[in-house]
């Protein structure tokens, strides 16, 4: 009896092996579309997606849209048409994704969304969305100006803000998180507020036209992200003020521009924004096709980095 047990086995080992070996699964196709190459935060995060598909094995379709939602539309079509294992993308702005994720859907390919949320009537448009709580890094951003005025509990502080791009998931609730806790203090006002559309370009460009408006003497820039933040400094400096002293920055990301600008004291602190999300997103991907189930919504650890931790914290950043 042993010995059949033992035969019957081996056979069932040797069959068992040999049809594992015989059905090795093609390499998984992943479309992806990127909101575009705005900042430095956007770079580190397209790094961190193509290093990841490469050392997961995964066969990256990667499309850029230059920050147009059109762009995205057509590239999810397009990974539609080639019949891709799942599609990932970061939405560029929240609304207007129902009837192309509908087509993804009656196709049976599975969407992740990464980075940023969606809008949509159904929830099941979407398999899973891994990233960032921007509200609370708005929070977050908050709370630092709030000890900050503690310190002149009767001085008025006139704010003024760099939005990220309009009806974008981070500048919507960065915005609100930001509001919800400065409400706490009645001197904390913003004067003026604007999308710089998460460059420095534009950043700087609004930034110009705020000081150039001259009615309000500005005590604090709170800018969505901290590529806005570096063209920011560029116009203050220009307009002969000093950054970080005479205007305190507060931005969001924690990208080594800002570490940099910290160092130089030219930026009060930056609240992180982890780009890193391609080895999650992989694992998620793979998950997913295997037909396993995953949870909804996977957000990231974060912290937040003041000017007085810059010097130490440099050499550690990955991106
Ligand atoms: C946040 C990301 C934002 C960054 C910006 O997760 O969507 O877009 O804060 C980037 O730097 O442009």
């Amino acid at each position: 009896m042993k010995t059949l047990r033992r035969t019957l086995l081996g056979m069932a080992l040797a069959t068992g092996l040999s049809v594992t070996f015989a059905v090795q699964a093609a390499p998984l196709v992943m479309g992806f579309s990127q909101v575009g190459a705005e900042s430095e935060w956007r770079t580190a995060n397209t790094n961190s997606v193509k290093d990841a598909a490469k050392k997961a094995g995964i066969t990256l379709k990667f499309a850029d849209a230059q920050q147009k939602q059109e762009n995205q539309v057509k590239a999810i079509r397009s990974f539609i048409a080639q019949k891709v294992d799942v599609i990932a993308f970061s939405p560029v702005v929240e609304s207007g994704w129902d009837t192309v994720l509908r087509e993804a859907k009656a196709a049976k390919i599975p969407v992740i969304l990464t980075d940023r949320a969606v809008n949509v009537s159904d929830a099941s448009l979407y398999v899973s969305f891994i990233g960032s709580d921007f509200v609370e890094e708005g929070r977050k951003a908050g709370r630092w100006l709030l000890d900050l005025a503690k310190k002149t509990p009767n001085a008025e502080l006139n704010i003024v803000e760099l939005q990220g791009t309009v009806g974008s998931a981070p500048a919507i609730d960065r915005k609100k998180g930001f509001e919800e806790i400065i409400s706490a203090n009645p001197k904390l006002k913003i004067s003026r507020s604007q999308t710089g559309d998460f460059t420095r370009a534009k950043g700087k460009e609004v930034m110009e036209a705020f000081l150039k408006a001259k009615d309000k003497k500005i005590d604090v820039l709170f800018a969505h992200n901290d590529d806005m933040a570096i063209g920011a400094i560029q116009a203050i400096e220009e307009a002969g003020l000093k950054p970080g002293k005479d205007i305190t920055i507060i931005s969001i990301d924690g990208v080594k521009g800002a570490f940099e600008a910290m160092v130089a004291g030219k930026l009060n602190v930056t609240v992180e924004c982890n780009p890193m999300l391609g080895p999650q997103l992989m694992q998620l991907a793979q998950e997913v096709v295997a037909g396993k189930t995953v949870a909804k919504r996977i957000t990231t650890v974060e912290g937040v980095f003041p000017a007085d931790v810059a010097a130490r914290e440099l050499p550690n950043r990955k991106y």
